[in-house]
């Protein structure tokens, strides 16, 4: 294979734009050839995890078995690219001792009140509603990550520029 398999972890807040940047540095991969997998709550929570809530234990079990999907990926030479809020240091811990050296950290970093504002699906307004319970940020911890390989921050860059920063490092990791 032309290519090193690793896994990309995708952390921040829900609405922080984790799924945007997946498929944005999915597609700059992909034009040069480069085998991914992208794993976000839409194949993952409605299917192998459809059974999990948001409940502290859910998370990491949620969390746990995407790790070790990936490791299948991994072995099979597949960059995967992971779309998961990952709350605590404890749980991204957790999935990269699962996943080992490959494991390549990225932190969407914006703020609760940025990612209210932008509120693309409504949870934002029904949490603070108080209609969803165990909300991340709200009434369920988010740890600012502290040994992210990389950190967009999305107050200071546009969606392609943070594609750009996110894909310059991860090329140089996926290159021989
Ligand atoms: C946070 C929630 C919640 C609660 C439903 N807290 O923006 P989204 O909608 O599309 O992404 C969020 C997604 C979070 O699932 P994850 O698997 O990434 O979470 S974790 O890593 O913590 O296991 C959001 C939606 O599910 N959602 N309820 N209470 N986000």
């Amino acid at each position: 294979l032309k290519q090193k398999a690793k896994v990309i972890w995708i952390t921040g807040l829900s609405g922080s734009g984790k799924s945007t940047l997946a498929h944005g540095l999915e597609r700059r991969l992909a034009e040069r050839g480069y085998l991914t997998q992208v794993l976000d709550g839409d194949n993952i929570r409605t299917g192998i995890n459809n059974n999990l809530g948001f409940t502290a234990e859910d998370r990491n079990e949620n969390i746990r078995r995407i790790a070790e999907i990936n490791k299948l990926f991994l072995n099979c030479g597949i960059i995967t690219i992971n779309a998961f809020i990952s709350p605590t240091n404890a749980v991204r811990q957790m999935a990269r001792e699962i996943i080992g050296d490959d494991f390549i950290e990225i932190f969407v970093d914006a703020s609760f009140e940025t990612c209210a504002q932008r509120d693309p699906k409504g949870l934002y307004k029904k949490a603070l509603a108080g209609e969803i319970k165990n909300f991340t940020g709200l009434d369920a911890p988010f740890d600012r990550p502290e040994d992210a390989e990389v950190t967009v921050d999305t107050n200071k860059l546009s969606i392609e520029e943070g594609i750009e920063k996110a894909y310059e490092f991860v090329k140089s990791e996926v290159r021989w």
